[in-house]
């Protein structure tokens, strides 16, 4: 198996049940509903690849190109940490544990070449291979006529 591809699929597995994942999501309403930014109810190439430049360069915040460990896992809990906000505070503690364990390891995914950050073309990479992996019928957009891949696969 390609490294790319072993990457989608453990991205693909420990995308399942979070709501402020980096990772462009595995399932589809979700892809289109985060990816859509022109609201037209598809997602374009050219869309897409907008969203993802645009979400890297909000996290890269010392603009050197290069997602760090404290750039990446520290975007992500803050944004955990608004969303947990809404949670009860018996919940927290153990969905923070869990989220951040998974951040972790979506960063070790990413990483794909182990230099301890995430370029560009490693962020573009994963994206990319889901934005594939929705357009099931193959048209070039994520939009509601693909059929939802299942979990899995
Ligand atoms: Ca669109
Ligand atoms: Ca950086
Ligand atoms: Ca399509």
């Amino acid at each position: 198996m390609k490294p790319a591809l072993c990457a989608i699929t453990l991205l693909a597995a420990i995308g399942t049940g979070t709501t402020a994942a980096h990772a462009a999501s595995h399932d589809l309403a979700t892809f289109i509903k985060e990816q859509d930014l022109d609201g037209d109810g598809k997602v374009s190439k050219d869309e897409f690849q907008r969203g993802r430049d645009a979400e890297f360069d909000r996290m890269d915040r010392n603009h050197d190109g290069v997602l760090s460990h404290d750039e990446y896992v520290g975007d992500y809990r803050e944004r955990l940490e608004r969303e947990l906000a809404q949670r009860p505070e018996s919940e927290r503690a153990e969905e923070r544990t869990r989220q951040m364990r998974q951040a972790e390891v979506r960063f070790g995914v990413l990483d794909s070449d182990k230099s301890g950050g995430i370029t560009r073309a490693e962020f573009a990479a994963t994206g990319w291979g889901m934005f594939l992996r929705h357009d099931t019928n193959h048209d070039g957009f994520v939009s509601a006529e693909d059929v939802p891949a299942k979990d899995g696969e």
